[in-house]
């Protein structure tokens, strides 16, 4: 088969290339031996895992490609309505096994390798994931991409192809190391490189104004220098589909290899220079949590994709349009948190400076494409910039938000006249102390539609950081709770539990989650509770290997598995769980508990590299493991874990193996949390308290099936109000200071009693997230999870019944709301010929 290139003349793709891709047994198998030739330049008996993985990869893509140009195709011909996500983060995870589920090939492909010698899963192993995120909100991204792509949605997801993604983990002496993550180091066979699509972005300089030929008022921005942006463009399937949509993340590169003037004159290391300060905006994903905003690197990151991004949307647009007007008709762009947020200013910069519209047309079609997704409440993560370094790196796109502030604010002062106040809470720039852009307001300014990520969240936003417009603009503001993917959080991380599931109730759930609600009356079936009981005891089984092999402990899967994944930060409170395993240790060196059920705890997650306070947790952790695990007078009945490195590969055997989820984060922090419907996908039962969207996985499993404990939002509130002291806590909780003795005195440092004191002085002192105020509540929670597991029956139809409600918690449903009130697209369905494959 040779590509159909005369098909290809011209822009428009009249008929595009349709091949039969025989997905028999035998097919797979020549298919693979012929890419491990032309792919690999390997023969069989020389071949590495690591070829035959890249070889049934491109076996796997070739068929994904194929869904893609048909898909293109139809939404070219069609002209579709488009969503182009934008996000600085994706964190896809590996791809190969996701790909063989969406095209439904899974037992040929295992065969077919069985035959060759090899297994499936050794292959899948293989595979090093491209970690482009640094958690919850890249993770995010990935997932909506999944259920775009489901939906049948046109749609774009456009952000930066990071060389370096976030950091591998590694554990030293029970402290968190940082190595590299050179993920493509080994090729990466997903993405499809277009350096014919290249585009340029300008940065720094000045601008000058003057007057066209026809006499108009026009600004010019005189840049001082400029990198390229090269697209990677990698294909995202739907499931049950044939559409497949496109992940486009840009690289940046020098204009030329060489500046030739300074390399005439003998200057080689200002020649190279350019070159390596160019592509230093694409090396590195800041690994911090939290925004750092003295980075001008960060900031030309944001830029450059953005600018990317916007000229690809309008050359599409052109490709069918040539009207401006009707760009908002066509494409919807959401910006995933405030990282885009500078879109605002470029897409004004485009259509007044590069296209000479007039500014209330170019402001008219700006505010109707964009709408703003919110991620946080914690102020100190709303991102700003010094105006001084903004001015520097984006010298027209500061003047160009110094405009859209000043008829803004001309606005507000219509609504509220005369509220000095609240001109100065609303405006673009804070004054207190050095002058900084507020990148959350210029996007509310910019958008036409803003959300919060669960219920809780959208009304606190409401209620605090964004009270403001909210008074404003009310009906700008709608919630959309997150929701996570059943594909890859259940079919491909729980095949066991995803078959059982499909055995009872048929397929249809993995497209039409609400379908789970046909699980609620096995809950009472003794059979089927065994067997659900089963196949949760082979995930730990499974687990407890990997725990095994990254760690060399030993765990017993007979054992509660109590996991806390998450990034590591106060607000998540890993300390709170710590300080209920020290409490529950020193019980069972006291001789009490000694009914409570045997436990392994489980954490794993990293830390921002200059978060001493998370690092120290993470130490903590690993410090209590250790004299825990090694207590004889323990004997197993408490071991502690720190899984290291956790990301999705990691994540997808970790989910499906706990009883116990924990997500109990200070109420009001968490905006929503996903992790917390992954574990309970998989049929973990939570203790949480009422933060994020926990308070509708609550509502929706019922409070008789999730242990709940703590303060709520408003008591957190109302207790700072009130003037929160937490030693007064300590001193009133005999068993709290004793467990913080054990830390201050050297119990789990080796004896050195300085080690946690910032820990230890953080919760005496301030205790910011409220650890000490719900320590009691916690700890008998705790206690109440240790009875209930003791009743096998119960505890495992509480988690059926978990399941059998998690329907709303699925991203499609999220996906459909954002469809239906924000974006207001439709579904194209695409149709694949000569697919000879069923999809199960
Ligand atoms: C997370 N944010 C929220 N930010 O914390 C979590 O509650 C929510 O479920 C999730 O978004 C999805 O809505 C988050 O992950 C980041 O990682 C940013 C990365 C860039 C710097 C600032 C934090």
């Amino acid at each position: 088969w040779s590509f159909p290139m005369e098909k290809f003349r011209g822009t428009i793709l009249h008929h595009p290339p349709s091949h039969c891709f025989d997905n028999s047994v035998e097919s797979i198998k020549a298919d693979l031996t012929e890419k491990l030739f032309s792919m690999r330049a390997k023969f069989p008996e020389v071949a590495t895992l690591n070829d035959y993985y890249l070889a049934l990869s491109y076996v796997v893509r070739d068929r994904v490609l194929h869904r893609w140009i048909h898909s293109a195709h139809t939404y070219f011909q069609q002209a579709s309505r488009t969503v182009v996500y934008l996000s600085a983060e994706y964190l896809m995870g590996p791809q190969l096994g996701n790909n063989i589920l969406n095209l439904g090939i899974r037992k040929q492909v295992e065969q077919a390798v069985a035959e060759m010698g090899l297994s499936l899963e050794d292959l899948l192993e293989q595979e090093e994931e491209p970690g482009l995120g640094n958690g919850g909100l890249g993770r995010l991204a990935a997932c909506y991409l999944d259920s775009l792509a489901t939906l049948q949605i046109p749609a774009f997801g456009y952000g930066i192809r990071y060389e370096f993604g976030i950091f591998d983990q590694q554990i030293k002496d029970g402290w968190q190391v940082e190595v590299t993550d050179r993920w493509l180091r080994l090729g990466n066979p997903w993405e499809v490189p277009h350096p014919e699509r290249r585009y340029e972005v300008r940065f720094g300089g000045h601008t000058e104004a003057g007057y066209d030929a026809q006499g108009r008022y026009r600004v010019r921005w005189v840049p001082e220098r400029s990198v390229m942006g090269t697209p990677f463009d990698t294909p995202v399937l739907g499931y049950g589909v044939g559409n497949a949509i496109i992940l486009r993340l840009w690289q940046a590169e020098a204009r030329e290899s060489f500046d030739f003037q300074a390399f005439n004159l003998g200057n080689y290391y200002k020649a190279v220079d350019d070159k390596v300060m160019s592509e230093n905006i694409t090396k590195v994903l800041y690994p911090n949590d939290e925004p750092e905003a003295g980075r001008r690197l960060r900031l030309e990151q944001q830029y450059f994709f953005v600018a990317c991004s916007l000229a690809d949307m309008l050359r599409i647009f052109f490709q069918r349009d040539t009207d401006l007007d009707r760009l908002p008709d066509k494409f919807v762009v959401q910006l995933n948190d405030t990282h885009p947020a500078v879109a605002v200013a470029e897409m004004m910069r485009l259509l007044i400076d590069d296209n000479g519209l007039e500014w209330d047309r170019a402001w008219k079609i700006t505010t109707g494409v964009f709408a703003y997704t919110n991620h946080t409440l914690l102020p100190e993560a709303l991102e700003t910039w010094n105006v001084d370094l903004f001015g520097k790196v984006l010298p027209r796109h500061l003047e160009i938000i110094y405009e859209i502030n000043h008829r803004f604010l001309m606005e507000v002062n219509r609504f509220f006249p005369g509220d000095a106040g609240r001109l100065s809470r609303m405006s673009l720039f804070s004054e207190a102390g050095e002058k900084r852009v507020r990148m959350a307001n210029l996007a509310c300014v910019g958008s036409r539609a803003i959300n919060g990520v669960a219920a809780l969240h959208t009304d606190l936003l409401k209620q605090t950081v964004l009270k403001d417009f909210h008074e404003l603009w009310p009906e700008k503001f709608s919630n959309k709770t997150n929701g996570v993917t059943p594909r890859r959080f259940m079919a491909l991380a729980n095949p066991g539990l995803a078959d059982l599931i499909t055995q009872s109730i048929g397929a249809t759930w993995l497209r039409d989650m609400d379908r789970l609600k046909g699980l609620e009356p096995f809950a009472r079936d003794n059979a089927f509770r065994d067997q659900w009981a089963e196949v949760k005891h082979q995930c730990k089984v499974r687990l407890a290997a990997m725990i095994r092999k990254k760690t060399g402990m030993a765990v017993d899967p007979d054992t509660l598995f109590d996991i806390q994944v998450k990034r590591i930060h106060e607000y998540k409170r890993q300390h709170l769980n710590v300080l209920n395993i020290i409490t529950h240790y020193r019980r069972l060196k006291q001789g009490l508990d000694m009914d409570a059920p045997a436990r392994t705890f489980i954490f794993g997650g990293k830390a921002a590299p200059g978060y001493v306070l998370a690092k120290l947790m993470i130490r903590l952790i690993t410090g209590v493991a250790d004299v825990v695990n090694h207590d004889p007078d323990i004997n197993g009945r408490i071991k502690v874990v720190f899984y290291p490195d956790f990301n999705v590969k990691n994540a997808q055997h970790i989910y499906p193996a706990a009883d116990l989820s924990e997500q109990i984060s200070t109420a009001g922090k968490e905006a929503s949390g996903t992790g917390n419907m992954k574990f309970a996908l998989n049929g973990a039962l939570t203790i949480g308290t009422l933060d994020g969207a926990n308070v509708e996985i609550c509502q929706a499993v019922g409070p008789e099936n999730f242990f709940l404990f703590g303060l709520t939002a408003d008591q957190v509130a109302a207790t700072r109000q009130a003037g929160y002291r937490p030693c007064d806590v300590y001193d009133g909780n005999e068993e709290l200071r004793a467990a913080m003795g054990m830390i201050s005195g050297g119990l789990f440092s080796g004896g050195d009693p300085g080690m946690f004191a910032p820990l230890i002085d953080s919760l005496l002192n301030e205790d910011r997230f409220m650890v000490l105020a719900d320590y009691a509540a916690y700890v008998q929670c705790q206690e109440q999870v240790g009875r209930a597991f003791l009743k096998p029956d119960h505890w495992h139809a509480m988690s059926i019944l978990n399941v059998a409600r998690m329907g709303m918690f699925s991203s499609d449903r999220s996906i459909a709301e954002y469809c239906r009130d924000i974006w207001h697209v439709e579904p194209v369905p695409v149709v694949v010929p000569d697919e000879t494959c069923d999809i199960d």
